[in-house]
């Protein structure tokens, strides 16, 4: 049973004390890498750029690690520590392939997912704990289940806020799963040097280091004013999770699926041209988003409504993520001629016309020396934030 004084309203979906997991997969690249190419298991695998030129390390097998060689450090340093290394240029396709398999897993468990990057999510069970279910054998089964559908390891943490469910997955590493109950939270936090504390960083660890203060125990004796007249409002934010007080509530963002636009007209349109036109001008309205949200997708869609209500959509697929207007335009006449030959009752005339780009993929757009826009792969999952299709 459920204590009614327990209840959080705050949220109005959670159960105090919460039940978080934090999921991340170990070396997660390196580890994509290792299962698509057998001759690469138990090797040191590094992925990133090129060691010959100013590469950098993304990610690296833990066989790798264990030469010091660590993410962010150049090619050439891990070159040098490891010469033996096998140094393999990143394939974002695969990496987020499996990022949506393990992520679409994961929401199987509840719709409480929070992504913070292709290979780290948090979840909140408490809802579906209160049953009596225990967070770790939900944890476990996860674990289980992303090594068994996707051949990866993943690392899962359990706890009572996201702060300590995070260090709880990093605790074990790799292939790891570890819980910290609520009455083990101040103690697992008192002896970890501040650094790992979420929101501090070099800066704050060093300005920390000055007033005497090192380690989380440390930071528990400074007082809540000299913090906040040290580090302003993160002054709060550090006396808190000293004491393991993280309020932070998981914030499952759906996944957008498209970015369109559509216009209902005051008078209904006839003439097949003027549709056109006004398609056109609504492709040039949604790259114009595509390209603010840095996103690119391979399906163009058009959305037809006849005098009678009837709503017909025909949509194309390329082979390659498109977010041009011209790219998206090429697409327009074939697409409005479908629709229009689509009305069941025959009928020609419009009210509402729409342009979608799905099948979206995260993108940087970035004006190369030559003016062209050139896709660069971007880690990161696809969030929805402000889809406006202009119902
Ligand atoms: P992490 O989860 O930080 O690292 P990891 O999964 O490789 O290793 P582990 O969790 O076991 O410590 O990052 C996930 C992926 O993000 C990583 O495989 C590659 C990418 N990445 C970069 O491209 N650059 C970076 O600086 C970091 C930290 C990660
Ligand atoms: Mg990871």
């Amino acid at each position: 049973m459920l204590d009614r004084n327990h209840l959080s309203t705050s949220y109005g979906h959670t159960v105090e004390p919460r039940k978080i997991i934090h999921v991340d997969m170990d070396a997660f690249f390196a580890a994509v890498e290792q299962r698509d190419h057998p001759g690469l298991q138990g090797q040191p695998v590094i992925v990133g750029g090129d060691p010959a030129g100013r590469g950098v390390v993304a990610t690296c097998s833990y066989e790798a690690r264990r030469f010091g060689i660590h993410s962010a450090m150049t090619a050439a340093r891990a070159k040098s520590l490891c010469p033996n290394a096998i140094f393999i240029r990143p394939r974002m396709e695969a990496y987020r392939e499996a990022s949506r398999q393990i992520m679409g897993m994961l929401r199987s468990y509840t719709s409480l997912v929070e992504p913070l990057s292709l290979d780290e999510a948090f979840l909140d069970v408490s809802v579906i704990t209160a049953n009596g279910t225990l967070a770790m054998d939900i944890a476990r089964d996860i674990r289980q289940r992303i090594k068994h559908e996707t051949g990866l390891t993943a690392s899962a943490g359990v706890s009572y806020n996201k702060l300590l469910a995070k260090l709880a997955s990093d605790w074990r590493k790799p292939d790891g799963l570890f819980v910290i109950p609520p009455e083990k939270g101040q103690d697992f936090l008192a002896s970890l040097p501040v650094g790992k504390l979420h929101g501090v960083g070099p800066a704050t660890v060093k300005k920390l280091a000055a007033m005497g203060i090192n380690t989380v125990l440390d930071l528990r004796s400074a007082s809540q004013e000299s913090l906040t007249a040290q580090f302003g409002k993160a002054g709060l934010w550090f006396y808190e999770i000293a004491r393991g007080i993280d309020r932070r509530p998981v914030q499952p963002r759906r996944q957008r699926k498209s970015v369109g636009t559509e216009r209902t007209f005051l008078e209904n349109l006839e003439d097949t041209e003027v549709m056109l036109t006004t398609l056109q001008q609504m492709a040039e309205q949604v790259a114009a988003r595509l390209q603010a949200l840095e996103l690119a997708g391979r399906t163009v869609g058009v959305k037809v409504r006849f005098l009678n209500f009837e709503t017909v959509t025909r949509a194309r697929t390329h082979a390659q993520a498109i977010w041009r207007a011209t790219d998206i335009s090429a697409c327009l006449p074939g697409l409005l001629e479908h629709a229009l030959s689509a009305s069941m009752a025959g009928i020609r005339s419009v009210r509402l016309l729409g342009v979608a780009v799905s099948g979206l993929t995260k993108i940087r757009a970035d004006l190369s020396a030559s003016g062209q826009l050139s896709l660069l792969e971007e880690s990161g999952t696809l969030h929805e934030t402000s889809f406006d299709d202009g119902r």
